[in-house]
């Protein structure tokens, strides 16, 4: 799995004005919307203010990422909660999360990014939501994906949760890898997916693409007119794409909003039905 970087993320507090005015623009939806849709809420469905949300520094494995707990506390205050960093980290950063009532408690080690809702002790995740994030925004940006072909580049944890994801959504799901196997496996699991075996003839015919690959897509492969919704770290494409495909991505936002919204709707504290 990709891990993120400081250089990946450094930006992401101060950009998110700018996301949310992309987001707007290319799918006509804010961040908080696309979160709702991709995990099937309605938006007025919580209070977000009644979440206090504790973020908690995980340093075991490769150890902190610079901005990593800061960035996610913004991102559920840019959602409405009331997120903080907590003073301890790892174990005793969980105590402490845990002894101040957080409602929510959110960490990621170097395989696992979680937000944990401590009332009803269940968790979503970051690899599922991802998926799920950008999913909706592809769906929004092209109007409806139902019963179209989606390309999913990529059949690692998100590839393979977008595949399972937009078979239940109604689309349909082809799926590439330059380890074919992966790409097999995946199809094995999950019925009605088409392996495609070229990935550079794949992209070349899609005109819906899951890019969950960090490997680096060619300008010239691109579709004219493609929606490409991009959670793949590193972020290589060039302004020439830009301007042939319309391109969403951003390193945490997406997928950290939709795991955030999906683990306060497991609540009903602060749910107004
Ligand atoms: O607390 C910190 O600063 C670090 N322990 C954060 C580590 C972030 N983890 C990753 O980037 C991993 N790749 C897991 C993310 C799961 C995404 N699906």
């Amino acid at each position: 799995m990709t891990r993120l970087t400081g250089n990946d993320i450094k930006d992401v507090s101060q950009d998110l004005q700018k996301l949310e005015d992309e987001l707007i623009r290319l799918t006509g939806r804010k961040i908080k919307n696309i979160a709702c849709e991709a995990v099937g809420m309605w938006e007025h469905a919580i209070n977000p203010e009644a979440f206090n949300v504790a973020v908690v520094p995980v340093t075991s494995g490769l150890g902190v990422i610079s901005r990593f707990t800061e960035s996610v506390r913004d991102i559920c205050n840019w959602l409405g909660m009331n997120a903080h960093v907590t003073k301890t980290t790892d174990v005793q950063g969980f105590a402490e999360a845990i002894t101040e009532k957080a409602d929510m408690i959110l960490m990621a080690d170097d395989n696992e990014f979680i937000a944990y809702n401590t009332e009803e002790m269940r968790y979503s995740d970051n690899s599922s939501c991802t998926a799920k994030g950008y999913i909706a925004a592809l769906n929004a940006a092209a109007g409806s994906i139902l019963g179209k072909e989606v390309l999913v580049v990529g059949a690692g944890r998100v590839g393979t949760k977008a595949c399972q994801f937009l078979l239940a959504k109604g689309s349909k799901v082809a799926v590439t890898d330059i380890d074919l196997e992966k790409a097999r496996k995946v199809a094995e699991i999950h019925k009605g997916t088409r392996v495609i075996e070229d990935v550079e003839e794949a992209i070349r015919n899609a005109d819906y693409i899951i890019n969950a690959s960090p490997a680096h897509i060619d300008t010239g492969n691109i579709k004219e007119g493609a929606v490409i919704s991009s959670p793949g770290v590193p972020h290589t494409f060039d302004k020439e794409a830009y301007n042939k495909a319309v391109i969403i991505h951003d390193p945490l936002v997406i997928g950290a909003a939709t795991m955030i919204m999906q683990s306060a709707y497991y609540s009903y504290k602060g749910c107004r039905r």
